[in-house]
């Protein structure tokens, strides 16, 4: 008998559903499918896949009430961000939708006569996506919109969380015309189906969004076959509040970034570098914030922060606030639990005095828990902010213009927000970090054609004779 494995909804700990835990001969039967499929759909016009992701952007519009819901109950996001996440898929299928009349490659002069160069991109075959549950709508859409419409062919292995999202998700692009066998799903646990997943000969693209410690296995899994391999890990992001910021406004980019989602974002502020000149001053407004946070179900229009994903994850994160006691950081407000009708809730938690070095200013806590760092100069913070392994996200709040380009230049990070907090990437630009956080992929806008596509170099010589590049042409004169 298949075995199976349950969904529960965080806010309540009610099971939601039951799906089949699969395995490696699961994800045989489902690349086998894809690879068929591949041998067809590579060679549908790329308008024509473009014009089923309208069709799915068009769905999810029709759905986006449903999945909202849905969301709120599955994965526990407050109603507002739910719906924002259902609308990142929107505007990630209209905007990859639009490639299918670019994906556009180069033209240049040869060197010789009579012949024509050109690049084209070529899809790559069966893709293997891993997706996290934190944005279990919009991320399986930043993996499979370019990947579809550049002409491949996927296998998703969505994650355990959140798997009755990743079948609506499927359904509606069946309902917009993507044919049998181009996408399948796989669900169950990242050590068994994605892992075959990972290691399938026939598989030679992975996508993964996850954690740093599973990007470094999928890596060496992915090393026998020399796949490619696209990584989204973590993020330790930063908020920089200068002495000439507006503190008020950093405030509300703090509690947006460190506690919307309930701290579950990897571009998450877990951190804020700040001015000892208005250290006092944002520690009391920030405090006062957090506390009038009402926790409480997604679905509820009063609540501003939902629960964490599960039990695992609301330990993990009160093993931070013990850590960070342990340090000697000054715990502000938060660092316990929070009782409410059998969720995983934790209350937002700030920490003070905070050194750069400390764990809970190094590690990955993923859930409502920031640490206050004081500085005393631009180049402090810089320093501070630079310290960490990852390189997701940054920002800083000043209205002094030079200190603004230089963080832009000097933020060791793949995307830097001025004024604003460290969430809130658009579609069409690239999503993606420097250093630890990935290996040098991004996601969204143009970008993301470099995960689904090769290059091709192609020669044509219309000229009916040998012509020999770099021997026929190597007496030219050097220019004047
Ligand atoms: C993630 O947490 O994995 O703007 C992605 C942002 C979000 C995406 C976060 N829309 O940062």
């Amino acid at each position: 008998m298949t075995q199976s494995f349950e969904s529960v909804a965080p806010a309540t700990g009610e099971v939601l559903g039951r799906f089949p835990r699969s395995g490696a001969a699961d994800v045989d039967r489902a690349v086998e499918r894809a690879k068929t499929a591949y041998e067809e759909w590579r060679l549908v016009p790329a308008p024509e896949r473009g014009a089923v992701l309208f069709r799915f952007a068009e769905l999810l519009r029709t759905h986006k009430d449903e999945l909202t819901d849905l969301m709120t109950r599955e994965m526990g996001k407050v109603k507002a961000e739910a719906g924002g996440d259902v609308q990142e898929a929107i505007d990630m299928s209209y905007y990859m939708g639009g490639e299918g009349r670019r994906l556009f490659g180069h033209t240049t002069p040869s060197e010789l006569r009579d012949k024509f160069m050109m690049s084209v991109r070529m899809p790559v075959g069966v893709v293997g996506a891993i997706t996290p549950w934190n944005f279990p709508i919009a991320i399986p859409s930043w993996k499979l919109a370019p990947a579809l419409v550049c002409g491949n062919t996927v296998v998703l292995k969505p994650a355990e969380d959140t798997p009755l999202l990743a079948d609506r998700f499927v359904e509606l692009l069946a309902e917009a015309g993507v044919p049998d066998g181009v996408v399948n799903v796989v669900h169950g646990f990242g050590e068994e189906a994605g892992d075959a997943l990972v290691r399938h000969p026939d598989v030679p693209v992975i996508t993964f969004t996850g954690s740093r410690e599973t990007g470094i296995a999928v890596t060496k899994a992915a090393a026998d076959h020399l796949k490619h391999v696209h990584l989204e890990l973590g993020g330790k992001n930063a908020i920089v509040v200068m002495d000439d910021a507006d503190v008020d406004l950093a405030v509300e980019g703090i509690v947006w970034s460190a506690f919307g989602t309930s701290g579950q974002r990897c571009t998450a502020a877990s951190r804020v570098i700040v001015h000892d000149a208005v250290y006092g001053e944002l520690q009391t407004k920030l405090v006062a914030a957090a506390e009038r946070l009402r926790l409480g179900p997604g679905w509820e229009d009063e609540t501003d922060v939902g629960p964490l994903i599960n039990r695992a994850a609301l330990e993990k994160v009160h093993s931070y606030t013990a850590i960070g006691k342990d340090e000697g950081a000054k715990l502000l407000t938060g660092g316990e639990a929070a009782e409410n009708g059998g969720g995983f809730y934790y209350k937002p938690t700030v920490f003070a005095d905070a050194e750069p070095g400390m764990r809970i200013a190094q590690e990955e806590i993923f859930g409502p828990t920031t640490a206050l760092i004081p500085v005393r100069s631009f180049d402090e913070a810089v320093a501070a902010a630079n310290s960490v392994r990852y390189g997701l996200s940054s920002s800083i709040y000043t209205r002094d213009v030079n200190r603004a380009f230089r963080a832009m230049r000097d933020l060791e990070t793949g995307i830097t927000y001025i004024n604003a907090g460290t969430t809130g990437a658009e579609v069409h630009l690239p999503f993606g970090g420097t250093k630890e956080t990935g290996n040098g992929h991004r996601e969204a806008g143009q970008a993301a054609l470099d995960v689904f596509t090769e290059w091709k170099s192609i020669y044509v010589d219309y000229s009916g004779r040998l012509q020999r590049a770099q021997i026929d042409n190597a007496e030219r004169p050097a220019p004047r």
